[in-house]
């Protein structure tokens, strides 16, 4: 667990203590809370005209036409399932070379779960494995051990997902990784940091529990829910992402590796932050923005399930738009936010409330919100929720339609952007997938395909670890590339 900032007396007790002391505090646990030194103070930041000495001078090519953000930079894919094989797809849309390992005549266990066509590739697989290489390898045969060490020279980064200790069990631990390739950085999701949970494995429904997503979602009333957002999953991918490309940037100043983490329990709890912030509010009194307040139900001692409830300071809540009786997705999101309260006001025909007292101030509405958000469902139940947006929008009154799948998977708009993309695969033909959503103007991302079981071994073998044909022949005789440890004729 983080270390809770030291008060002052406890700080000025931590710069006296002895070296030994320091050092044992810090074993202890691996956030050091540091004082900024001032801009000027720290070495190595000499800026000349603004920008970093060191860097070179900036491209005459177009924006676009340089390459990619991670040229160069060649990843060894040790990843499964969803959290990893996220963090992978999206440094291959950077620009990355990433070698998805994979166990002979499986692979990955998406390939086949959830299948849609037989014989094919599943969506799960193809929609969290795009741009990447496929090789298969026994990374528990002696040959295939001898094709890792090889990988690992060749790479900057492993990336794995393996239940707690597998890694290590496979041989690759970080002292023998390390020593192949000091430059190499080991970068993991588990499911919980060091701590009780560490050896457990977790999916996603068990990260959004134990990292604080499902006790504060839903109705109070019901049961804690989990969300329909992969924030365990596809979150801590994200947050691993950051840390690979943080390594990476250190690496260039270091020369030498590191490792990363991301537990899957802390990337939740870091995506519900203000859930954390409200439980150390609840000392000051009741959490006057949540509902349940005006509904004058009392608060116990954690933060409550708030429903649709919007997170921060300004009101809202999931309204009835016309059609909902048959339509489950004809509601939109509605917020009373301040600023606009007279437009509201105008829109739903109560233009009285822009000067009322009992109306006019956030303070004076927050008790009364149940009824404010029925009278202006009384309006959006007569409009469908894109005349509501369009209504709401050109009064610059912040709403949302509760969009569909469907209608995502038909949005031009986002088709246009890439962020939803249609790719052609050899053996399930045309599907919809979700680009990258992170746009970079100089760094252009392609959706490409994602690779069939062992697709580039041999183009692997030969091209990145320059084995000659007969020793490419040799490791496939062994079995170490093939299911069962048989003789691989065509892997
Ligand atoms: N060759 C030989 N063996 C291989 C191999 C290869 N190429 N790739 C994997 N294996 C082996 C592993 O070495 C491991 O063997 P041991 O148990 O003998 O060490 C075995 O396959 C199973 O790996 P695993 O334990 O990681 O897989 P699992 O299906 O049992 O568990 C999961 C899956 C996700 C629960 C677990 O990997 C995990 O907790 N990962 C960390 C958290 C995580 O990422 N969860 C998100 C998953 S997405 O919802």
């Amino acid at each position: 667990m983080a270390k809770k900032a030291k008060s002052k007396p406890a700080r000025k007790a931590f710069r006296r203590a002895k070296p030994a002391a320091k050092k044992a505090a810090a074993k202890r646990s691996p956030v050091k809370v540091v004082t900024l030194k001032h801009k000027g103070a720290s070495r190595g930041t000499s800026r000349k005209n603004g920008a970093r000495s060191l860097l070179p001078p900036p491209s005459k090519k177009p924006f676009g036409r340089d390459g990619k953000a991670l040229d160069g930079v060649r990843i060894l894919d040790f990843t499964h399932v969803q959290s990893g094989p996220t963090c992978t797809q999206l440094l291959a849309w950077f620009g990355a070379d990433v070698i998805k390992v994979e166990r002979p005549g499986v692979g990955d266990i998406t390939r086949g779960q959830l299948v849609d066509v037989k014989g094919a590739d599943s969506l799960y697989f193809t929609m969290l494995n795009h741009n990447k290489r496929s090789i298969t390898i026994d990374s528990k045969h002696p040959e295939g051990k001898r094709v890792l060490n090889e990988l690992i020279k060749a790479c900057d980064v492993l990336v794995e997902n393996f239940a707690p200790g597998a890694l290590d069990r496979m041989g690759l631990t970080w002292e023998h990784i390390h020593k192949l390739n000091p430059r190499m950085i080991v970068a993991s999701v588990k499911g919980f940091g060091p701590g009780p949970y560490e050896d457990c494995k977790v999916y996603e429904n068990v990260a959004q529990c134990a990292g604080g997503a499902a006790s504060t979602t839903g109705f109070r009333e019901g049961p804690p829910l989990v969300t329909g957002a992969q924030i365990g999953d596809s979150g801590t991918g994200l947050h691993l992402a950051l840390g690979i490309v943080a390594a990476l940037y250190q690496r260039g100043r270091t020369g030498r590796g590191q490792k990363v983490l991301a537990a899957m329990q802390d990337g939740v709890l870091n995506l519900c932050r203000v859930k954390l912030r409200d439980q150390q509010r609840l000392k000051a009194g009741p959490l006057t923005e949540y509902s349940q307040y005006g509904q004058n139900i009392p608060f116990g001692d954690t933060v409550p399930r708030a429903g649709n409830d919007s997170g921060g300071g300004q009101p809202g809540w999931i309204l009835k738009c016309k059609g909902w009786e048959t339509d489950p997705n004809a509601y939109i999101y509605f917020i009373t936010q301040a600023p606009v309260w007279g437009a509201i006001c105008d829109v739903i025909g109560e233009p009285a409330w822009k000067t009322d007292p009992e109306y006019a101030t956030p303070k004076a509405r927050l008790p009364k919100l149940k009824q404010i958000f029925d009278r202006i469902e009384s309006w959006t139940m007569t409009k469908t929720k894109f005349e509501v947006m369009n209504i709401c929008n050109e009064v610059d009154i912040p709403v949302g339609p509760i969009l569909s799948m469907k209608e995502i998977a038909e949005e031009p708009s986002l088709r246009e952007t890439g962020t939803v993309v249609e790719v052609d695969h050899p053996v399930r033909g045309k599907y919809l997938t979700v680009g990258n959503p992170i746009k970079l103007s100089d760094s252009i991302s392609e959706v490409k395909r994602s690779p069939l079981l062992g697709e580039h071994t041999d183009e692997i073998l030969a091209k990145v670890l320059g084995f000659s044909k007969t020793e490419v022949e040799k490791i496939k005789g062994s079995g170490a590339l093939s299911a069962a440890g048989k003789e691989d004729k065509a892997a």
